[in-house]
């Protein structure tokens, strides 16, 4: 086997070599107290992908061949592992206890919302269970400054230079500025955790809203949100 090819085959079972390792049934998650809502969470099957198995399965295959067959092997030791577990999810759904339900086989798994009982249930009655994550959420007040701004943003360096970074220059940016196409008129859409509008290479190049005035405690264009001038 060539060595790109098992290396892209480590990375593809890591998941699921990581969680095999946890090794335990007990499921100690700690559930909300006091409430009835729906909780999201994540169940982990004990049986997971052997890589040993898989290496030794598809060491003579091509890379289209070794592909299929370690998604078939996957999704089959998905299907055989979570049959109890899924036909008593479906039960609870049809009652309206279990909703969202999705199968992830590469790292076999379930993710779901459930009522605390159905938890409760699970934790109870299905050894073949390795471990339930419960998704925390945290409230958005707990990630920001009183100011707004996000909590423990890393503070810009002081020796910041004109220097155009090893990234861009590796994708020939700067060949493609020099052609004049420098992103005129394009506005980019970001989805992340938080971006620092007040680094160099973007403080002069972030969108405005300019329907809204700053920092006055109203939202002006009524668009739900009080005073997103920029974030
Ligand atoms: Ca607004
Ligand atoms: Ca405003």
């Amino acid at each position: 086997m060539l060595k790109n090819q098992r290396i892209l085959l480590v990375l593809l079972l890591l998941p699921a070599i990581t969680l095999s390792a946890v090794n335990t049934t007990a499921v100690n998650e700690a559930l909300p107290v006091d409430s009835d809502d729906f909780v999201r969470l994540s169940i982990y099957m004990e049986r997971q992908g052997s890589l040993d198995y898989l290496l030794a399965e598809t060491s003579d295959m091509n890379k289209a061949d070794r592909r299929a067959f370690v998604i078939n092997h996957l999704k089959d030791l998905a299907a055989e592992s979570q049959a109890q577990v899924m036909s008593f999810l479906q039960q609870r759904r049809a009652e309206g206890l279990v909703k969202d339900m999705h199968i992830i086989w590469l790292v076999n798994s379930i993710a779901l919302q459930a009522k605390p009982q159905v938890i409760k249930e699970l934790k109870e009655n299905f050894p073949e269970i390795g471990h339930i994550h419960i998704e925390q959420s945290v409230p958005t007040e707990q990630l920001m400054d009183d100011n707004g701004s996000t909590r423990n943003m890393i503070p810009l360096s002081s020796s910041v230079t004109d220097e155009i970074s090893w990234g861009v220059q590796n994708i020939n940016a700067p060949a493609v500025w020099a052609m004049g196409y420098q992103g005129q008129g394009v506005i980019v859409a970001n989805l992340d955790t938080g971006t620092n509008y007040n680094h160099p290479d973007l403080q002069d190049h972030i969108w405005v809203n300019e329907d809204e005035i700053p920092n006055n405690g109203i939202d002006d264009d009524n668009n739900g949100y009080v005073d997103d001038w920029r974030r």
